[in-house]
């Protein structure tokens, strides 16, 4: 008989330490002052454009965004470092991005019913890897006490989604009866903090899920996934060149273009219609239509975009208990950000209730799961 994949348990993560709108704008505003003054003749003489001020105000209107969760505060807001500080670990110690997925996985274990014995596979997804190898997913195992296997997927924004794809296969093939997919979301490296356009996006979490075979599962929330869909299609519009190659090809590997940048309003206008055509096809395969669906658990980016692919798709403005927000308060996780919304918000789901679980976002990359509640 096919087996039925369910999800049964997921965990979170979020850092201690937090930085507000207002804090961020008032060092990024400090920053600008210093550095105008630094170069106030070139300014003067117009060989150089003076650095902008940023605004709490602006932030929030353009992206519903008012806090961020960040893994190390120390150096963010110093206008003489303008990125985290995170302390160097040694080789034999628990790396940062394998302590913060340990620690959301124990959670979806415990909400799962599971022990590490019963996972058969680890897969680590996230839109960066703080290395190469050996792979976070198999440091994670270790830490956990996981036989099995274990590997590291880089899809940036669609990175959990397309994880839990992978493990739903591999459910379904036989391969494995219950995997973690953990996507510890350490995304402030990354972050130009002297950049006004993009200084405010981004937020540090770590989210996982346990995903098996539903003959298995005995927890109290246990949702079929009914089906998986994932596409891309190549664009630069969300870019960052930071990568390996930068030992050899001579340029500078603190350059702005290493780290995360956008044409922003490409994006939006680019990834909504995507977005809205990409779930319309997924529930029509299963004879569904947007108002069938009780939960829309959405990538986090921008408040405005999910308005925007929510009226798309209902023809009318989703409620905030259909579509849970979380950006307000987490910011950009990047791929983490549904499963949040998932975590936080699906114990209201009701038995027979459907649901969506979808990513959008850099490569474009597009992924979504339906689910229904037992
Ligand atoms: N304060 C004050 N003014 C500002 C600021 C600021 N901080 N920033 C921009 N402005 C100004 C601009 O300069 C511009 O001025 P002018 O009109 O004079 O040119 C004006 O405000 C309007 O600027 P924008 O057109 O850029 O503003 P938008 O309304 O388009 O909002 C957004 C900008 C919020 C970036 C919006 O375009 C957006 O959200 N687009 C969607 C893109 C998106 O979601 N990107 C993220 C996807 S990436 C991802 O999800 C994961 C990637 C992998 C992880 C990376 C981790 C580091």
């Amino acid at each position: 008989m096919d087996k039925q994949v369910v999800i049964s348990g997921s965990g979170l993560f979020t850092p201690a330490h937090t930085i507000t709108n207002e804090e961020l704008v008032a060092s990024y505003n400090a920053y600008a002052d210093h550095t105008n003054e630094r170069f106030q003749s070139e300014i003067a003489a117009g060989e150089r454009e003076p650095v902008p001020h940023s605004s709490a105000e602006f932030i929030e209107k353009a992206s519903g965004i008012t806090s961020r969760y960040i893994y190390a505060k120390t150096g963010a807001l110093d206008i003489h470092r303008m990125r985290p500080l995170i302390p160097e670990r040694g080789d034999d110690e628990l790396s940062h991005q394998a302590e913060m997925a340990v620690d959301a996985a124990k959670k979806a274990l415990a909400a799962a019913h599971k022990t590490p014995a019963d996972i058969d596979a680890v897969i680590v997804a996230c839109a960066y890897t703080e290395r190469s190898y050996p792979a976070i997913a198999i440091e994670v195992q270790a830490e956990l006490g996981i036989e099995g296997f274990g590997f590291d997927m880089l899809v940036a924004c669609s990175a959990a989604t397309f994880g839990m794809h992978r493990a739903y296969e591999m459910i379904k093939a036989g391969n494995a009866k219950a995997v973690l997919v953990i996507n510890p979301e350490l995304v402030s490296p990354q972050v130009n903090y002297t950049d006004r356009d993009s200084h405010f996006i981004f937020g540090d979490v770590a989210t996982a899920v346990v995903i098996e075979d539903g003959a298995n599962a005995s927890a109290p929330d246990v949702y079929d996934i009914l089906s998986t869909h994932a596409v891309t299609s190549y664009s630069n519009n969300i870019r960052s060149n930071f990568g390996y190659l930068s030992h050899v090809t001579d340029a500078n590997p603190y350059s702005a273009d290493m780290l995360f940048h956008q044409a922003g309003r490409k994006v939006f206008k680019e990834v909504c219609p995507m977005a809205a055509e990409h779930i319309t096809a997924h529930l029509a395969r299963h004879d569904y239509v947007p108002s069938d669906v009780s939960k829309w658990f959405l990538h986090q980016a921008n408040i405005n975009m999910n308005t925007l692919i929510c009226k798309k798709l209902l023809g009318r403005m989703a409620t905030e208990d259909e579509a849970p927000i979380v950006l307000n308060k987490f910011a950009n996780t990047a791929s983490a950000g549904s499963v949040i919304a998932f975590n936080l918000h699906q114990s209201k789901l009701q038995s027979q209730d459907v649901a969506i679980l979808c990513s959008f976002g850099a490569g474009y990359s597009i992924g979504s799961l339906v689910l229904k509640k037992r």
